[in-house]
């Protein structure tokens, strides 16, 4: 049940964030009305999200324990300065338990589940419990951690291999180990221990069976505080490097209505069942055949929220505001379809030609692309300066179409138009995929990436292959400008049927200047 917590009016919400989710909650706290504080470290003190708030407050230095980490000086000046709420953003504190503890015992409204929601959320163990317990579909395997080697035997071999170790604490893929047979388990079995026990201070570890090639589907739930819980539809989230989404869309290439349906309601009941309010992620594992199985909730909004805001046309955050202040969920977005396509790429300050390494220095040149069916959602300016206290990403693509063919042409276009110089970004990494046939089918699985780049299809590798990387960044800038100025299908070339001419272009795919030096 629902604990119904008073609800006020929110006057003044300070962000507990930085970058772009910060300008983000900013813009929609200032969409309605509402005081936009900031907090920012001594790093940040000229970054965009304290030039757009209304009120900004230096909360530390820059490594995030000694600011965007600080819970107990945020609640604190939140209160001190009159905020009413705190919004957490992702990451830093959005899915601390104490730190929402912490808001509702200062009597500020924490805009994020209830802390007791992020608690079993948080458990891998206590969510399949609870998953199990409501019939929603979980990974087959056990529902407890593993007391030693021997229990994790008998229990692989009741499972079957392969079989997939996990942190009871997890998430992310940490502390998790594939074991495809019996003689590798004490490996996987002590690394998988000694990973968990590194990232989150608890060694325990569960089975599941392993799920093989699936695909990462995600449903974006909202729950108001009276318990109702509805799904906003789902996010393609197949394209991980490393466990790391980077690439994002909706609706998934692969959706029928019957399957949305089927997962929409699966989410509902999983969000239902731990009492969840506010803007929530359902994940889950799909596999061809249409079978899925829950993977775990994200108790905070997402990085990706904004391809489900484009097909269904609803402000997230505003969303998550609206339930903070009491609001019930609009009737008209129960069962709602998505409208077009959306696709969201994330532009990383790392360089995709010396293996993802991380690209810090200062942003020289920021030009972003405009025009119909682009946004972009950047936390950085001309003249920011990155560096490797934080996240390596500056933002997010987004783009909007009728159809998938359509946002695929609008992607290429942004990334082209887009403009970023002072460091390396990903942008090649999509403009590639964008290539990629199997991308442009829509056939996509949770290895696919990592499989692409390890064959070198996207990117060089600089495994082994001393490739005259500055030779190849020169050749694609050259490339790049007779591109742009060939852009000019010859005469004769007749359009297609939607009036496209072909795409001329000249830039050689990455491999092929491979075959050139
Ligand atoms: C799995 C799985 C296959 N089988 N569990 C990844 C981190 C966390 N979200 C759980 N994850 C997975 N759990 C079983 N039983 C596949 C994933 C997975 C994944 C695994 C390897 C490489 C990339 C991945 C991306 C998404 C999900």
């Amino acid at each position: 049940m629902v604990t119904k917590p008073p609800c006020r009016k929110l006057r003044k919400v300070l962000v507990a964030n930085r970058g772009e989710i910060a300008v983000r909650v900013i813009r929609a706290l200032r969409d309605r009305g509402i005081v936009a504080a900031v907090v920012y470290s001594t790093v940040d003190r000229s970054e965009l999200p304290v030039l757009l708030a209304d009120e900004a407050y230096c909360i530390g230095d820059a490594e995030a324990s000694e600011s965007y980490l600080k819970a107990g000086e945020i609640v604190a000046l939140a209160r001190s300065i009159g905020a009413d709420g705190i919004h957490p953003g992702y990451g830093f504190l959005s899915e601390n338990a104490d730190f929402a503890r912490l808001c509702r015992d200062a009597d500020v409204v924490f805009i994020g589940p209830s802390p007791e929601a992020i608690v079993t959320l948080g458990s891998k163990i206590a969510s399949r419990r609870l998953m199990l317990e409501a019939g929603v579909p979980v990974v087959p395997g056990g529902d407890r951690a593993l007391a030693d080697l021997e229990e994790a035997a008998t229990a692989a071999a009741e499972i079957g291999y392969p079989v997939m170790l996990k942190a009871t604490a997890g998430g992310g893929g940490k502390g998790m180990r594939l074991v495809g047979e019996p003689e590798a388990l004490a490996s996987a079995y002590r690394a998988a221990r000694s990973e968990a026990k590194a990232s989150f201070g608890d060694d325990s570890v569960y089975l599941e069976k392993l799920i093989q090639r699936p695909r990462h589907v995600e449903i974006q739930i909202l729950g108001d505080l009276s318990g109702k819980v509805i799904s906003l539809g789902e996010r393609e989230c197949s394209l991980q490097r490393r466990h790391q989404k980077v690439v994002e869309e909706a609706p998934s290439p692969i959706m029928t209505p019957e399957l949305r349906q089927r997962m929409g309601s699966a989410a509902v009941t999983a969000a239902s069942a731990a009492g969840y309010t506010g803007a929530g992620t359902v994940e889950f594992l799909l596999e061809e055949d249409g079978s899925f199985y829950f993977l775990e909730v994200n108790t905070r909004l997402q990085v990706e929220h904004p391809v489900t805001e484009l097909v269904t046309r609803i402000d997230l955050v505003e969303a998550q505001l609206r339930i903070a202040e009491g609001e019930p969920i609009d009737p008209s977005w129960e069962g709602i379809e998505p409208h077009g396509h959306a696709i969201e790429v994330r532009v990383y300050a790392e360089d995709p030609y010396r293996g993802f390494v991380p690209s810090p220095g200062t942003v020289e040149t920021l030009r972003l692309p405009e025009g119909p069916g682009v946004r972009n959602d950047f936390g950085v300016r001309e003249g920011s300066e990155v560096t490797i206290h934080y996240d390596p990403m500056l933002g997010k693509l987004i783009v909007w179409g009728r159809d998938r063919e359509q946002a695929m042409r609008r992607l290429g276009r942004a990334l082209d138009e887009l403009r970023i110089e002072g460091i390396k970004t990903t942008v090649p990494l999509y403009q590639e995929l964008l290539r990629d046939d199997d991308f442009r089918l829509g056939k996509l699985d949770i290895e696919m990436l990592d499989r692409k780049l390890a064959e070198g299809v996207l990117s060089p590798s600089t495994d082994g292959e001393a490739l005259p990387l500055g030779k190849i960044a020169v050749a694609i800038e050259h490339f790049e400008r007779l591109s742009r100025r060939a852009a000019v299908a010859p005469a004769g070339a007749a359009p297609d049927s939607q009036g496209n001419r072909p795409r001329w272009r000249q830039r050689a795919r990455i491999e092929g200047l491979r075959g050139s030096t």
